[in-house]
């Protein structure tokens, strides 16, 4: 597997690196050996989330100047769930939602194939067919989003009946009330798949918020099945224990509380943010300007020859 640091320093020869990414993003996990003994690393977790803010700025440049062929759901807000949830499940099969950039550029996808996908080129993740939301890349292995929302939580069920690996899947709150997602959370269950359900739960589908979508919580749904779960914030720490905690119980669901900063698709906004995980990690990263400065130089390196 190829880890985000190679991918950063083999391309382009980037300052952007730690022990811990290269630790935790080449290892290639595939079980669930030794997690319980990783510990939380502050640093890594902001790196990741810098890499996809900045990456995603320069996707949003590239989509006002008409670069993207259809449309793009940008994460930016949202970075630190794939960001910590990948410090403890690297090398897991990760299946996306539609918003996934940062979740494949912290599971270390490799960012230039991903740009190339993003652009329509045949040197893309999927040979620029799939765009945005399709992100495949066997290295990891990442599997797309095909185009109804929550259709790979049945899908990736499939996936860790079959292979009886740990498997790792990311969705929307939207995404999570769809029959056949509900109905994959019991299998998972029944069965007792070896699954992290990852909800981000940005209270948003589309514009149509969860309390008018509907009466109930899905936490209290997915416990009724039997799956262990917790509903929390997007606090790097916070998700760090409990999803390391939630590992050692598989199947197991977790819901993380985002903030979306952009539209559904496209790069409007409606006003300032509610929260900025990414400022309030600044505070407490000792060199998160160093870091910041490198995610920067980094990406613009990335693009420079698509954007100049
Ligand atoms: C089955 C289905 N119904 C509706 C849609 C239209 N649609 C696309 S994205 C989306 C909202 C998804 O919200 P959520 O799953 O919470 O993820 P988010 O976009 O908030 O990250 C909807 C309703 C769809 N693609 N598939």
């Amino acid at each position: 597997m190829r880890g985000l640091d190679e991918a950063l320093v083999q391309n382009h020869d980037c300052e952007v690196q730690t022990p811990v990414m290269t630790r935790t993003l080449t290892a290639g996990r595939k079980d669930l050996e030794g997690v319980q003994a990783i510990a939380f690393d502050r640093r890594a977790v902001f790196q990741k989330m810098c890499l996809a803010r900045y990456f995603e700025h320069k996707v949003a440049d590239a989509f006002e100047r008409k670069l993207i062929p259809g449309t793009i759901y940008l994460a930016i807000g949202q970075e630190s769930t794939p960001a910590t949830v990948s410090e403890l499940t690297g090398g897991f099969p990760v299946f996306n939602q539609h918003r996934c950039h940062a979740i494949y550029l912290s599971h270390g996808g490799d960012p230039a194939m991903l740009r190339d996908e993003l652009l329509g080129l045949s040197t893309g993740s999927c040979g620029g067919r799939g765009g945005c939301p399709s992100i495949y890349d066997a290295s990891i292995p990442t599997f797309p989003y095909h185009g109804f929302i929550g259709e790979h939580i049945p899908l990736a069920t499939g996936y860790a009946l079959a292979t009886h690996r740990p498997t790792v899947v990311y969705f929307g709150d939207a995404g999570s009330e769809e029959d056949y997602a509900l109905t994959a959370f019991g299998f998972a269950a029944t069965h007792r798949l070896p699954l992290l359900f990852v909800c981000e739960d940005n209270d948003l589908s589309i514009l149509t918020r969860k309390g008018v979508r509907r009466s109930w919580d899905i936490l209290e749904v997915v416990r009724a099945m039997g799956l262990p779960g917790a509903a929390i914030q997007d606090d790097p720490e916070e998700i760090f224990a409990t999803v390391r905690h939630l590992l050692s119980k598989l199947p197991a669901f977790v819901s993380i509380k985002s903030c979306r900063h952009y539209w559904h698709a496209g790069v409007g906004t409606d006003g300032p943010p509610q929260w900025d995980r990414v400022a309030e990690m600044r505070e407490t990263v000792a060199d998160a300007e160093e870091i910041e400065r490198g995610a920067r130089d980094y990406v613009e390196r990335l693009w420079r020859s698509h954007l100049d």
